[in-house]
């Protein structure tokens, strides 16, 4: 990963950046990656700076916000804003708030660096449902994907608090999700996002003394998220994604539900930071066309390494190593039948 000059994480911390590593699954589907993929995505030598953008962050004292049209964040619904926190939903039955900036933003390479509290009376899984983080075309529209609406386009990161799925195979709720919709994608919310999810990670977030953050980095097309949430000031991979394509100009915003089941959902503060990254000539050039629809290169890829909880990632690595070398044995066997094909057809006509 990149360096950072950390200047301005949080004031007080001045932690290192330690990570902790991936899963040993994701590994291989990162070297098949690098393996076909035309440029390398190693970013190790380059240099990052972060500069935060007061006009797309949220934090105390929350000036203005919900009361004055002139503030950068709008807010819908039960969202209430005191001195602490953003409240998007309080720990009561079928309530949704949400908080949007209203400027949509331009930059290329970004982070969001989240400070939420999710907390309530329920007990372990009788609370719901979580809250999201969103860089998306459509702002302030209700609905039930966290308290925003369906098929949005752009990005969401949900924190998701109650399994709805019964049979939830390895995984332990809450739950950190990423998703990338490009306007037709359906979120489905019985099966807790899993038919669309790009990756994700258990987060034990709830009820907590301590403080919690969520970082979602978005530079040169790959697509990071971590959390640090043991009051270690250490930030943890959630998931690391290259090609990600999400198009400029959308808009930030936090979204939080509940249902039968409740929770408080507070956002204290969204800092956004604008990075600027050092680019090549050859990622310059790379990343020239405009995107116009999200999209997720190797989608499939992903899914297969993910859905498939089944499949070690010997198995990953053994099926696309079969599918490579089939490819290879058709494009010899192509070439085989054209040189004699194209042989005979000189005979013809010689
Ligand atoms: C959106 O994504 C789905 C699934 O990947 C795809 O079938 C569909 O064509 C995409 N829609 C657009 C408008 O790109
Ligand atoms: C979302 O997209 C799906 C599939 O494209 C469609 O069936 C559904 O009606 C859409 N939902 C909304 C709320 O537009
Ligand atoms: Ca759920």
């Amino acid at each position: 990963m990149a360096a950072v000059s950390r200047n301005h994480r949080f004031g007080e911390s001045s932690a290192p950046f330690r990570r902790k590593t991936m899963p040993l699954q994701l590994h291989w589907i990162y070297a098949f990656l690098i393996f076909t993929a035309s440029r390398c995505f190693a970013d190790g030598d380059h240099e990052m700076e972060e500069f935060l953008k007061r006009e797309y962050s949220l934090s105390k004292p929350y000036q203005g916000v919900g009361s004055l049209s002139s503030s950068h964040w709008e807010l819908m619904g039960d969202t209430m804003v005191t001195t602490e926190q953003v409240r998007l939903t309080p720990d009561m039955q079928s309530r949704q708030g949400a908080v949007w900036s209203r400027i949509s933003c331009n930059l290329k390479d970004w982070e969001m660096q989240v400070h939420f509290k999710i907390h309530g009376q329920g007990k372990k899984n009788l609370n719901g449902d979580g809250l999201a983080i969103w860089y998306t075309k459509e702002r302030m529209q209700k609905g039930p994907v966290f308290g925003n609406m369906d098929n949005f386009t752009g990005l969401g990161v949900f924190v998701d608090t109650y399994p709805n799925e019964e049979k939830q195979l390895e995984r332990i709720f809450p739950f950190v999700l990423a998703m990338v919709g490009n306007g037709t994608i359906s979120y489905d919310h019985e099966r807790d996002g899993r038919p669309t999810e790009l990756g994700g990670c258990n987060a034990m977030v709830r009820n907590l003394k301590h403080d919690t953050f969520l970082f979602i980095r978005y530079v040169r097309r790959r697509l990071t998220v971590m959390i640090d949430i043991d009051g270690q000031h250490e930030w943890r991979d959630c998931l690391d994604i290259p090609g990600v394509r999400l198009p400029q100009g959308y808009y930030f915003g936090a979204s939080a539900i509940t249902g039968d089941l409740s929770d408080n959902h507070d956002i204290i503060s969204l800092k956004l930071y604008q990075l600027t990254v050092l680019r090549s000539e050859k990622e310059e050039e790379e990343e020239e066309e405009e995107i116009t629809i999200p999209s997720v290169d190797n989608i499939e890829l992903l899914r297969l390494g993910q859905n498939e909880e089944g499949m070690s990632g010997i198995a990953i690595f053994f099926t696309v190593l079969f599918s490579m070398l089939g490819c290879i044995f058709i494009i010899v066997i192509g070439m085989l039948v054209y040189s004699h094909w194209s042989e005979s057809r000189r005979k013809r006509f010689y």
